[in-house]
C-alpha cells in the first residue's frame, strides 16, 4: 500500500514557479506507518495511472480552477482499486460534489495537517469515515514540510506559510470566510527552521504563502485605544511583536535570501514594518489594489484603499522603503467603463509598481460576490449544456466562458480585449527597461526584463497563479525562458547552515503516527454532512 498526494494540473509544463505548499505538508501529515508519500504535482509532469495500485491511498487537492482535473484523476483512481480522498479550498465548499463528480470515498474539509494522519490510519483499516472536518487548527498545529521529499530543480520559488487567516472582508476574497478573520500566526521559530531546511538544499527564494502578512494596523490599534479595549490592544500588540520577532529572525538568515508575501496597502503607512521587512529580505509583496477608483473600492469593499493621488504615495512608500510592490487589479467590476483601463494601467505607471497583474472578476465560491451572482441566477439560471455557469468549473474547459457575471455596459469580449491591451502596455519593452533599473547590475537587468516577458507571457488572464490554475498550453519559447529563469533562481546548497538554538525545541516536521499525536478534531460520521 502506497500513499500519493496528487495536485491536478491540465498543464504540465515540466517547470513550475512557486511549490504547491500542501504536498509537502500533508506528506509530514502522513503516517510513518504508511512509508514515504508518492508525491504528483500535474502542474510539472501528468499522473502515470499504472503507479496506482488496488488499496493504495490518493489525496487530492483542488481549488475552483483546477476541480474538473482532479475530479478526472479520482476516478481513474477509485477504478483502479484505491481510496480516493479530496482536500483543499474547493473540496471544503463543495463537499457533496467530490463524491457525486470524484468519486470520493471520503473528504477532509478545512485544514488538514491534522486530520490526515487520522484519514491514513482508517483507509488502511479499511473504514474511512464520509467527511472530516478538519476545521482551523491553531497557529502552533501548523505542520512544518518534508522538503526532503521535493524533486530538486524543478522549482523556481519554495513555499512557506507564516499566517493563516485575514481580518478584512473583501466581496471577491473567500479566505477570511474559510480561514477565518482571526490572525492564526505560526512559531515564528518553526517558520525559521523550514526556511533553513530549504536554504540547505539550495533554495534561495521563498514566498510566505500568507492570506495577509499585516494582520494588525496601525488604525486597529489606534481604534482599540480610543475605545479604551485593553484586552484588545494587548491581543494586537502581542500579534504586531510576533511579527516583528519573525523578521527580526529572518534578517539574520543568508543575506542571498529573498522572500515575497502578500500584504494590504495599509502597511504603506507603517514605515517601522516596511523597514522590518526590507531587513528581512521580503524584497516584494503582491498588493491587491484591485480598483482605482473610490466607486470601484466600495464595491468590492475594499474602502479601507486609497484612490487617486493618494494611493500612488502610498504604493511609491513601498519602494521607497525597499519593498516592491506587484500590483493587483481587478477588471469587470460593475463600475469599471472604458476609460477605467487607462486610467489603471497608468495609475499602476505613476506608482512605479515594479510587476503588476489585470485578472477579470470572477466570482469565486465562498465569496460575497458569489453568493449575490448565484441568488440572481437562481430564477432563470444561464446553462452551458447541461451545466449551470454558476458550477462554471464543472464546464468542459474548451466551451467554459472566460467571464461569468455579465456587465452592465460593456461585453466580456471588450473586457477580455481592453484587459489584454493593458497588459501589453504595462509589460511593453520601454516600460520594462524603465522599471530595470532597480536592478543592481547588467546581469540582473536581463534577467528583470526576461522575467517580465515571461510573467506576461504565462499570466495574462489568471494573474500570478498557482501554476495548476493555468489551462492553455504555454507556447515553446516560454518553457525555454522559464527554464533559464529557473537556473536564475537556483543557488549553491548551504549543508552546514545549522537552525538557532531556540530555548524551546521544536521538531522539523512532526509527523502524526498514531491518535495520541493528533489534537482533537470533529468527525462527521457516514452520511452526515
Ligand atoms: C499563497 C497563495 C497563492 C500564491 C502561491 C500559490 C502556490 N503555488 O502555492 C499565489 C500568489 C501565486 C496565488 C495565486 C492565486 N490564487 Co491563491 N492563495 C494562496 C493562499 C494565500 C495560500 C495557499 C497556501 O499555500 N496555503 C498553505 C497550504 C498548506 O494550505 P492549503 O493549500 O489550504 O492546504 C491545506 C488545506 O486546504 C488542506 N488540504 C489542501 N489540499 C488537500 C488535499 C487533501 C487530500 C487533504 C486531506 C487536505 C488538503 O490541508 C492543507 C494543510 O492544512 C490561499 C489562501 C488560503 N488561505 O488557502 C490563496 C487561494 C488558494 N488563492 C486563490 C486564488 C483565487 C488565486 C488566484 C486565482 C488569484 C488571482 N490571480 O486572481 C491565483 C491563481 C490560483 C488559483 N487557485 O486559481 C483562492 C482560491 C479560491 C478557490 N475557490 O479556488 C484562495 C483560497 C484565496 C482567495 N482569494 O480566496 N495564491
Ligand atoms: S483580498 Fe486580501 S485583504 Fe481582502 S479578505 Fe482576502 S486576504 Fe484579506
Amino acid at each position: 500500500m502506497r500513499v500519493h498526494l496528487v495536485n491536478p494540473s491540465d498543464n504540465s509544463f515540466g517547470t513550475a514557479v512557486i511549490t504547491p505548499r500542501w504536498l509537502f505538508v500533508l506528506a509530514a501529515a502522513t503516517p510513518a506507518a504508511a512509508g514515504d508519500p508518492i508525491l504528483v504535482d500535474e502542474s510539472l509532469e501528468p499522473i502515470v495511472p499504472e503507479t496506482i495500485m488496488s488499496g493504495d491511498i490518493v489525496g487530492i487537492s483542488v481549488h475552483t480552477g483546477n476541480a474538473l482535473r482532479g475530479y478526472a484523476v479520482g476516478r481513474m483512481a477509485r477504478e483502479r482499486g484505491a481510496w480516493v480522498i479530496y482536500g483543499g479550498i474547493h473540496a471544503t465548499l463543495y463537499t457533496e460534489e467530490v463524491f457525486e463528480h470524484g468519486h470520493a470515498h471520503a473528504v477532509v474539509t478545512g485544514d488538514g495537517d491534522v486530520a490526515w494522519g487520522r484519514v491514513v490510519l482508517d483507509c488502511i483499516a479499511g473504514k474511512p469515515l464520509r467527511v472530516y472536518a478538519g476545521g482551523r487548527i491553531e497557529g502552533s498545529e501548523f505542520l512544518s514540510a518534508r522538503w526532503d521529499l521535493i524533486p530538486r530543480h524543478k522549482y523556481m520559488w519554495a513555499s512557506v506559510q507564516t499566517i493563516r487567516g485575514c481580518p478584512k472582508h473583501c466581496s471577491f476574497c473567500s479566505v477570511w470566510r474559510t480561514d477565518g478573520q482571526w490572525p492564526r500566526q505560526r512559531q515564528y521559530q518553526r517558520v525559521i527552521d523550514e526556511i533553513i531546511a530549504l536554504r540547505r538544499i539550495g533554495f534561495r527564494y521563498v514566498a510566505l504563502a500568507d492570506d495577509n502578512f499585516y494582520p494588525v494596523t496601525l488604525t486597529d490599534l489606534r481604534l482599540a485605544r480610543e475605545q479604551h479595549n485593553l484586552a484588545r490592544v494587548e491581543e494586537l500588540t502581542a500579534i504586531r511583536r510576533e511579527r516583528f520577532q519573525l523578521m527580526e529572525e529572518l534578517a539574520k538568515l543568508p543575506k542571498d535570501m529573498v522572500f515575497f508575501t502578500q500584504i494590504t496597502m495599509e502597511a504603506g503607512e507603517d514605515g517601522e514594518f516596511l523597514d522590518a521587512m526590507r531587513r528581512a529580505n521580503i524584497k516584494g509583496a503582491l498588493v491587491g489594489v484591485e480598483a482605482v477608483t473610490p466607486e470601484g473600492l466600495k464595491a468590492v469593499y475594499k474602502d479601507f484603499n486609497y484612490s487617486g493621488e493618494a494611493l500612488a504615495k502610498q504604493l511609491q512608500t513601498f519602494k521607497q522603503h525597499g519593498v516592491h510592490v506587484l500590483g493587483s487589479f481587478i477588471f469587470g467590476l460593475p463600475t469599471d467603463k472604458p476609460a477605467t483601463f487607462d486610467a489603471t494601467v497608468a495609475m499602476a505607471l505613476k506608482a512605479e509598481v515594479t510587476f503588476a497583474q489585470f485578472v477579470m472578476m470572477t466570482p469565486f465560491p465562498g465569496t460575497v460576490d458569489f453568493a449575490r451572482w448565484e441568488k440572481e441566477q437562481a430564477a432563470h439560471p444561464t446553462m452551458v449544456g447541461d451545466v449551470p455557469v454558476t458550477r462554471y468549473w464543472l464546464i468542459p474547459p474548451e466551451v467554459r466562458p472566460k467571464m461569468f457575471t455579465p456587465h452592465p455596459s460593456m461585453s466580456s469580449d471588450e473586457i477580455r480585449e481592453r484587459t489584454q491591451k493593458v497588459w501589453d502596455r504595462f509589460y511593453d519593452w520601454p516600460s520594462i527597461w524603465q522599471r530595470s533599473a532597480c536592478t543592481p547590475s547588467l546581469r540582473a537587468r536581463i534577467a528583470f526584463m526576461l522575467l517580465s516577458k515571461l510573467y506576461r507571457q504565462m499570466y495574462a488572464g489568471t494573474g500570478i497563479s498557482t501554476d495548476s490554475a493555468r489551462r492553455k498550453k504555454s507556447k515553446a519559447w516560454a518553457r525555454w525562458t522559464a527554464g533559464q529563469c529557473r537556473k536564475l533562481f537556483q543557488a549553491n546548497p548551504m549543508p552546514e547552515l545549522e537552525s538557532p538554538a531556540w530555548e524551546l525545541s521544536f521538531g522539523h516536521t512532526a509527523r502524526a503516527g498514531s491518535e495520541s499525536e493528533m489534537s482533537p478534531f470533529v468527525v462527521i460520521p457516514d452520511g452526515a454532512d
